[in-house]
């Protein structure tokens, strides 16, 4: 063989195993394929409507809840926990630090319990932050997502995922295994126990209005769960909807008994042909460029209404993300929703009055 040949077939050789040497070495995931959703909402633009609440005072409010004493809170990427008054001004109410705040949600005392990707399950009051939970069953509780409480104080919260963070969430998707759980938070012994295993991100939690089961979000897998509480499959796991156009993020409970579900864009051409590559998700994952090229680049946003028998009731998107993009909440409260997103810095407020707004059922 030619003496030129031979040394670029060495130059290639070496090249490659040095490649091969890196992805192994540095690559964090342990990668599966991932089946992804066949079905496609229609897509329409009801959400560019919103008002927008404090627009540019809340930076990424991911969630939002009502207290008890009737104001909205959110909690966001400054670290603050912020709460509307009646006269329509915000107020800076505590402050947690940080930049991982995430569910917010009442709880019966009066107290707002806050999810803290970083430090766990906190409860914020008038006499400051107390951090319920951080570790679980010998192991730390490593990305608390969001939480309820319910009528017996008990607080059921998602670890969205016990391997990746919250900066590195896009990681977990393209593992796409399943290392989220759902926790649950007995405040009568302060102790936290594992109620599932082997969710594939876990994310929001509801609870029915008569809380004989819980919904919980499993935003890689493009569906959300039903858990029993109570009843004759007490302690069972089944589909309540699945095949979203989506990722589900938070879900909250409609004044109707139907649930309000905000899914976020998680696809791409790109990313549906790597899913089916995990070698190829081995490699990318390896080089922090290639991670941040594969994210999905959709910037549109969209929420679906979905009743307790787990069929979606209305749609509201917005096709464009111009208005709001990358919702993470949705919360139906007199006659209004309220939208949180990671990439806005406000509030969506959109008027779902019958009669009062074009927003259109689905059936
Ligand atoms: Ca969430």
């Amino acid at each position: 063989m030619p003496r030129p040949i031979i040394l670029i077939a060495s130059s290639v050789l070496a090249t490659v195993l040095s490649l091969a040497l890196h992805v192994f070495l540095h690559s964090p995931i342990s990668p599966r394929p991932l089946s992804l959703p066949s079905s496609r909402f229609s897509v329409n633009n009801l959400l560019k409507q919103v008002e927008k609440l404090g627009e540019g005072n809340l930076l990424g409010p991911e969630d939002t809840c009502v207290g008890k004493d009737g104001k909205l809170y959110t909690a966001t990427r400054d670290g603050w926990i912020k709460r509307l008054h009646s006269n329509g001004s915000w107020e800076n109410w505590k402050m947690i630090g940080g930049s991982s705040l995430l569910g917010v949600t009442p709880s019966l005392n009066g107290d707002i319990i806050v999810c803290d990707a970083d430090k766990g399950l906190l409860k914020v009051g008038d006499g400051g932050v107390t951090i319920l939970a951080s570790e679980v069953e010998g192991t730390k509780i490593f990305f608390a997502d969001d939480a309820i409480e319910a009528s017996d104080g008990i607080i059921y919260l998602s670890d969205a995922s016990s391997k990746f963070g919250l900066d590195e969430w896009f990681l977990d998707f393209l593992e796409a295994g399943s290392n989220g759980r759902l926790l649950k938070y007995d405040p009568s012994n302060g102790k936290t126990s594992i109620v599932v295993t082997n969710i594939s991100f876990a994310n929001g939690v509801a609870l029915s209005p008569d809380e004989d089961y819980l919904i919980f979000c499993e935003t890689f897998r493009f569906r959300c769960m039903k858990y029993w509480l109570q009843g004759e499959k007490k302690g069972t796991t089944e589909v309540f909807i699945d095949n979203l156009a989506g990722g589900p993020d938070n879900i909250n409970l409609a004044p109707d008994g139907s649930f309000w579900i905000a899914l976020i864009g998680l696809r791409s051409w790109w990313l549906d042909l790597l899913h089916q590559l995990p070698m190829a998700k081995l490699v990318v994952a390896a080089f922090p460029t290639a991670v941040d090229l594969s994210k999905p680049m959709r910037k549109g946003a969209m929420v679906v209404n979905v009743g307790a028998d787990g069929k979606v009731r209305r749609e509201l998107g917005d096709s464009d993300g111009r208005v709001m993009a990358f919702v993470t909440s949705a919360l139906e409260h007199e006659g209004h929703l309220y939208l949180g997103s990671l990439q806005t810095d406000f509030i969506g407020k959109l008027s779902i009055k019958e009669g009062k707004s074009s927003i259109t059922y689905n059936d």
